[in-house]
């Protein structure tokens, strides 16, 4: 039921909150909220699938604020709309996600109104936004999972499954590439459980889009294949309405709307202007707008009588209702199929199913041994027939990364087969890395492979997944200048220094078969902890194992794999991945001589920084400071485990084209150059 003056109300509180929090904090961006206050308002109160008092409750609708820097727009929603705060174990706690005490402390410590949303940290945030064009792409991973959560969980008469996606973009979202991969995806699988409302303000940072921007949006998503839809003023809240449903009543295929607005609407001097994008009004202009909304001027945070009981009536009433009719059904559900509730519940709360680790294979000892993709092939395919929700895929490359499920029933994900595990997310590296997180943000379990080499290509939504501590999982193959012929554009030298500077990023780069196996085990059981499992494309050998410790040890990131008779080792040879094989040859070479060399693989350096002291000092003594790194990588990083006095055997140019044979050859990876690091580290004589 339209009520106009409590709309206005509602709407106008929603401006004023983020004005005068903008203005507290001398920092921040008033202008958008002022803007799309409307826009908020319509969605939220009149449409969200969504219950304050349960933000994480499965079915809901998904509202993502892809324009991360107008967060005072969601923060005001999820104040008067009364969002619950929940807890890291999914509780509902009965205080407020974002009180009002929070907003007067936006974007000061320790405040639930941190500059831009940050997931799991304000309840009721979908996804962490500010990087702009990575709200939209997680969107379209979000309205993935909602399409394979439907194939997968819903039975007849138990609709488990229909919650939407919405996002609010702008001209930045646009401009980014990452928003044209995702809308490409998006068009191609027909999403039409999928709403981006595009802010066409014409302002930027700079100034008018005018200035770097031309092209007919709506015109590029329709070739899309999306459905667009126009409302030409913000502030027509019955055309927002009409757009809303048409987008709910479209088949097949996602819908745009693009609104037009005024960036810092009722700001007298500043409205469509850059000024109202990126600095607080002043305490002048903040009069007068609020004069023009015929608001109190004096007043500051104010939050009128009457403005929270009518969200509270809406979504309020609204959210309550559906929640309750969908818990009713899961109940129902619960007794009529309970393999698949149990399913939904370990979902919800990233468990394992029992015996999920059932079947992964151990490889005997093999000296031309198996590469690190194919042995990866194998456990996953034996760990993704016991974990359903373990989807996936690669960015056109599957043939090379050799991530495809091959099991009977595990299907394509394609528009039309919603419930396949196997997805092709095309030649799209970086939106792939948005999707994976909007899945895992949706609770299902993603992976996505390409070559190490492009991880550059995805890396800002990987950065994200590490920020929001969501368990994604990315399988990089092709991991070194072992990719031989393809040359430098191809041998990432770079890219695993850079992915081991990512806070709480797990990387870890297997030795051989059984540490792959390893990998995974480990892999699977992170639960807030990205992962870049780093693999190569040229076979290995099989460690023999019953000779050289237990790949169990990959575990603990890094492990003693061999000691000279008796331990108390001289000097440490320290590798990961394809050289951790170099450097046992070279070891034996080394005990032959009468040197107490020790090998030690150390896949995880990010794992290993988590062991107690006592078992790092154990397995790196600090007395044994003759030490030599081997990796065919930047060997920035490595003075931190080998010290002033060792040695690190890597790569400092870019690579080159040829056989690998002859690579490492040119480049120094032979057991005779360790040899003689070892030697020289240890002053002796070469012999
Ligand atoms: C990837 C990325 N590049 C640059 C920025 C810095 N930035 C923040 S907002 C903005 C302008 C965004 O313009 P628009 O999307 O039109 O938002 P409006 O000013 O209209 O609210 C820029 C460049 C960013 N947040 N993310
Ligand atoms: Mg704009």
């Amino acid at each position: 039921m339209p009520t106009p003056d409590l709309d206005q109300l509602c709407i106008n509180t929603i401006r004023t909150l983020a004005m005068d929090a903008v203005q507290q904090a001398n920092s921040g961006h008033p202008g958008t909220p002022m803007a799309l206050a409307p826009v908020g308002y319509v969605l939220w109160q009149r449409h969200l699938r969504f219950d304050p008092d349960d933000p994480i409750w499965p079915d809901r609708d998904r509202f993502v604020l892809s324009v991360g820097h107008a967060s005072m727009l969601l923060y005001a929603l999820l104040h008067l709309a009364g969002v619950k705060a929940v807890n890291p174990k999914y509780e509902t706690l009965g205080r407020l996600s974002v009180s009002l005490d929070d907003i007067k402390r936006f974007r000061q410590l320790d405040s639930r109104c941190p500059g831009h949303p940050e997931y799991r940290w304000t309840s009721g945030v979908e996804t962490t936004t500010g990087p702009l064009g990575q709200g939209v792409a997680t969107s379209v991973g979000m309205a993935i999972a909602g399409k394979w959560m439907a194939a997968h969980f819903n039975r007849p008469g138990f609709e488990m499954f229909t919650g939407r996606v919405f996002a609010l973009c702008g001209d930045g979202d646009m401009m980014e590439g990452v928003s044209q991969e995702a809308a490409s995806l998006a068009g191609h699988l027909k999403l039409d459980n999928l709403c981006w409302i595009y802010d066409s303000n014409r302002i930027t940072i700079e100034g008018e889009t005018s200035l770097a921007f031309s092209e007919d949006v709506g015109a590029r998503f329709v070739a899309d294949g999306w459905n667009v839809t126009r409302v030409a003023d913000a502030n027509d809240l019955a055309a927002l309405d009409r757009a809303v449903d048409l987008g709910r009543r479209t088949r097949g295929r996602p819908t745009l709307i693009v609104v037009d607005s005024h960036i810092g609407y009722g700001a007298p001097h500043k409205q469509d202007t850059r000024a109202a994008h990126g600095e607080p009004l002043g305490e002048d202009e903040v009069r007068l707008a609020k004069r023009f909304y015929g608001w109190p001027e004096d007043a500051r945070f104010l939050v009128p009588e009457g403005v929270r009981e009518h969200f509270a009536a809406g979504i309020g009433a609204r959210g309550a209702r559906l929640r309750g009719e969908w818990m009713a059904l899961c109940d129902a559900y619960q007794k009529e199929h309970p393999a698949q509730a149990d399913a939904l519940y370990r979902m919800q709360h990233r468990q394992l199913p029992e015996g999920w680790d059932d079947g992964i294979p151990t490889f005997p000892a093999d000296a031309k041994g198996l590469a690190g993709r194919d042995a990866s092939a194998r456990v996953l395919n034996a760990v993704a027939r016991n974990v359903p929700w373990l989807i996936g895929g690669s960015a056109d490359l599957a043939p090379s990364t050799k991530t495809l499920l091959t099991f009977e029933g595990a299907g394509d994900f394609e528009a039309g087969s919603y419930g396949g595990r196997n997805f092709h997310f095309g030649i799209r590296e970086h939106a792939m890395g948005a999707v994976l997180n909007g899945l895992s943000l949706s609770k299902v379990r993603p992976y996505g492979s390409g070559f190490l080499i492009f991880s550059d290509y995805g890396k800002p939504a990987l950065r994200l997944a590490a920020v929001m501590e969501i368990p994604v999982i990315y399988v990089f193959t092709h991991d070194s200048i072992g990719v031989g012929e393809d040359g430098p554009t191809h041998q990432p030298v770079e890219q695993l220094v850079a992915l081991r500077a990512v806070p709480g990023l797990v990387t870890i780069r297997p030795a051989d078969a059984n540490e792959v196996a390893e990998a995974w085990r480990v892999v699977l059981q992170l639960r807030h902890e990205p992962v870049a499992l780093v693999l190569s494309r040229q076979p290995l050998p099989t460690l023999d194992r019953t000779k050289y410790a237990s790949a169990a040890g990959v575990a603990r990131g890094a492990y003693v794999l061999a000691d000279a008779p008796g331990g108390d080792p001289e000097v440490m040879l320290l590798a990961t991945g394809s050289e951790v094989a170099l450097c046992v040859t070279a070891h034996e070479q080394l005990v032959k001589d009468g040197i107490r060399s020790r090998v030690v693989s150390m896949p995880s350096w990010e794992i290993f920084e988590h062991q107690p002291p006592e078992y790092r000092d154990a397995v790196l003594p600090p007395a044994v400071t003759a030490r030599v790194s081997v990796e065919q990588a930047s060997t920035l990083g490595w003075e931190h485990y080998i010290g002033s006095r060792g040695r690190a055997i890597g790569m400092r140019t870019f690579g080159a084209s040829a056989p690998l044979g002859e690579l490492q050859r040119k480049f120094g990876f032979e057991p005779e150059k360790v040899v003689a690091a070892a030697r020289d580290v240890l002053g002796r004589e070469a012999r």
